[in-house]
């Protein structure tokens, strides 16, 4: 039996066991058989329950990129480690070797040291899906940088925040990126996100769309001429197991985005186990999650898990339906992929189109199907299932978070048997545990609350870069010594869990998580806007879109309603980013709040997914005949 690759039912269930007994003793064993350190660590796990800190393999040494690199030279130098598909399928794909890879790692390091670069620094990567990305990742992690990657569809304002916030030294970016037919000026995003970031020195530009863009003197350096003169020899920085390796912002319920800090060693361990096992990697394995760097999915499940196990990870430039719908079919079959990773979004928007797109194509090469993001409707697993895995490949429904790090609860593909709409089993070293109301654990099955995990695993956020306290209390205030998830999840007669979705403020949306609160704010900027409120409602490709409640100041009224929703949906494209742009904006004299003056989402929620109904007792409410007027002038 092997503790790293799972391969059965039955071992999975020896292996949990032992993973839950002995957590301990478990993840030693891992961190010892599969990984390499510089020195060995002096306690497995230091938990400290009241202050809600964590430390794995404390007294370890290590270089993340010596794991997802250099060990990779002497045994499989020349095999592809990313393999870059072009937006434009005319452009010829590039196998970049783990050979190619160290070296270009290895001169990256040394401008980002040659442009005062130091360990514990904060980087800002703000790129499209080119190689550079991955490979800046890496670079940083070389020296002992902090990376810090801003999804490149964020606007200046979300850059600028998410710099100050780290107070990062450099930016890297590019003069702009390939979107399908169009391009995108990310310098010209950069240039204003800039005007108020005191912490930036530099600016690193990658040139991929050869844009006439403006290079400030001083600050702004191409990056090629750079390399050219760099020197390919970087010795890794050796770090601790508990430096930071990268944060990562998600968005909250209320407030500005949390800047979750991951560190080096449990991460690694954790990201790495979790990619061996979910995906069953093998040394011959083309491997394809297309998601975006810039999410948790694509440092973990497109850089992190794959390079440590020596894989071939695909790293995709486009969109799905560029040059046409069958963009991610013809991927498929050009490079053999053996596993795909993707949203529900994405396979629900693919459903959508005439299934020639799919047809066309060879996709026998298919072993596994994976989706992550959101939950699965049953009628998209079943096209997923029947259409791209033609009934023989498994899918594995992975649940997990920012915060989480890796996978936690999802099946080991041809071990544990697959439900749509089931995440199934937590993977090994995971406990979780479902909450009532009143914070009592419910224990035994046919029991649905929310999810929280009740023992540290290794990947897990330490903390909110900057303010501990915050992560305190949002992560374990609720159910004290457990970890909150924010999601409610129901556990079935055979103890399959099913994730049923967020029970907080935060909408997700084509797999983005938005938080109400800022997307409030930036509606509540426009100054004919008095008040307003978000709610999600379904929609069969996104999984939800926004639906905003507006009220207008009396000095807004006489204004062409269509005019102010542009106007609206142009302020929210400015703060936060298009993702977060409203389907439906209904106007309305009063939002339902309750006696403390909170609105009441979950009745608007109702009204715009059509459950009028089931509003319940709304007698409570300070302003109950508000409702009335809301459902008459509803948006359908
Ligand atoms: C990896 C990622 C986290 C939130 C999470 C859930 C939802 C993710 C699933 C899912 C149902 C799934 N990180 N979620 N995976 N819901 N089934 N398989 O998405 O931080 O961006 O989002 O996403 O609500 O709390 S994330």
């Amino acid at each position: 039996m092997s503790n790293y690759h799972i391969k059965g039912l039955e071992e999975y269930f020896q292996v949990y066991r032992k993973s839950v007994d002995n957590p301990t003793q478990f993840w030693e064993e891992i961190a010892e058989e599969n990984f390499v350190w510089r020195k060995r660590w002096d306690n497995v796990l230091a938990w400290d329950k009241e202050d809600n800190r964590v430390k794995w393999f404390e007294g370890a040494q290590l270089n993340i990129t010596e794991n997802c690199i250099d060990r990779h030279l002497y045994i499989r130098p020349d095999k592809t480690a990313i393999l870059f598909e072009p937006n434009n399928p005319q452009e010829p794909a590039q196998h970049i070797t783990y050979k190619e890879l160290h070296e270009r790692v290895c001169k990256f390091a040394n401008v980002l040291k040659d442009k005062g670069i130091q360990k514990g620094d904060r980087v800002c990567i703000y790129l499209p899906m080119i190689p550079e990305l991955a490979i800046s990742l890496l670079a940083c992690a070389r020296i002992g940088a902090i990376h810090s990657v801003v999804f490149a569809g964020f606007s200046a304002t979300a850059l600028s925040s998410r710099i100050n916030d780290a107070t990062c030294k450099m930016v890297i970016t590019s003069d702009g990126s390939y979107r399908g037919a169009k391009t995108i000026d990310l310098k010209g995003i950069v240039d204003e996100a800039l005007q108020d970031t005191p912490s930036i020195e530099s600016v690193l530009v990658v040139k991929r769309i050869q844009s006439d863009i403006t290079m400030q003197n001083g600050r702004d350096y191409w990056l090629q001429p750079l390399l050219d003169v760099a020197s390919s020899d970087c010795p890794a920085e050796i770090m601790n197991a508990e430096d930071e390796l990268f944060i990562l912002y998600t968005s909250g319920s209320t407030g500005k985005p949390k800047g979750m800090v991951h560190t080096t060693a449990g991460y690694m361990i954790y990201a790495a186990y979790t990619f061996k096992n979910v995906f069953q990697y093998r040394e011959q394995d083309v491997y394809w999650c297309s998601a975006d760097i810039g999410w948790i999915t694509g440092h973990s499940y497109i850089v992190y898990g794959p390079l440590v196990n020596g894989a071939t990870t695909v790293l995709f430039e486009g969109v799905p339906t560029y040059p046409d719908w069958g963009r991610f079919w013809n991927i498929i079959e050009k490079h053999k992929v053996t596993q795909f990773y993707t949203a529900p979004t994405a396979i629900r928007a693919l459903a959508k189109e005439n299934l020639d797109y799919v047809e066309k194509y060879d996709l026998s090469s298919l072993k596994i199907l994976g989706t992550v993001g959101e939950p699965i409707n049953e009628e998209a697993w079943h096209w997923y299932n029947d259409n791209i895995g033609k009934k023989k490949s498994p899918i594995v429904d992975t649940w997990w978070q920012t915060e989480t790090g890796g996978m936690m609860i999802s099946p080991i593909p041809y071990a544990t048997p697959t439900i749509p709409t089931f995440a199934t089993l937590p993977l090994p070293g995971i406990q979780p545990v479902l909450m009532d109301e009143k914070g009592v654990e419910l224990t035994g099955n046919q029991v649905e609350g929310r999810l929280a995990v009740k023992f540290p695993w290794p990947s897990m956020a330490r903390t909110i870069w900057g303010n501990h306290q915050r992560y305190k209390d949002i992560y374990f205030s609720t159910y004290p010594g457990n970890y909150f998830t924010g999601d409610g999840a129901l556990r079935d007669a055979t103890g399959y869990y099913r994730i049923t979705g967020r029970v907080d403020d935060v909408i997700i949306v084509s797999g983005h998580n938005l938080g109400t609160a800022p997307i409030e704010d930036a509606i509540n900027e426009h100054q004919a806007v008095a008040e307003s409120a978000i709610v999600g409602f379904p929609h069969n490709v996104k999984g939800n879109a926004l639906y905003g409640y507006v009220i207008l100041k009396e000095t807004g009224e006489g204004r062409d309603h269509n005019n102010v929703r542009k106007e609206i949906n142009q302020l929210i494209t400015e703060r936060i980013g298009p993702i977060a742009k409203l389907d439906k904006i209904q106007f309305t004299s009063g939002l339902p709040k309750t006696r403390s003056g909170k609105i009441m989402r979950r009745i608007l929620r109702k009204i715009a997914s059509g459950e009028t109904e089931q509003l319940g007792d709304i007698s409570t409410l300070l302003n109950p005949e508000v409702v009335e007027e809301v459902i008459k002038n509803v948006l359908v």
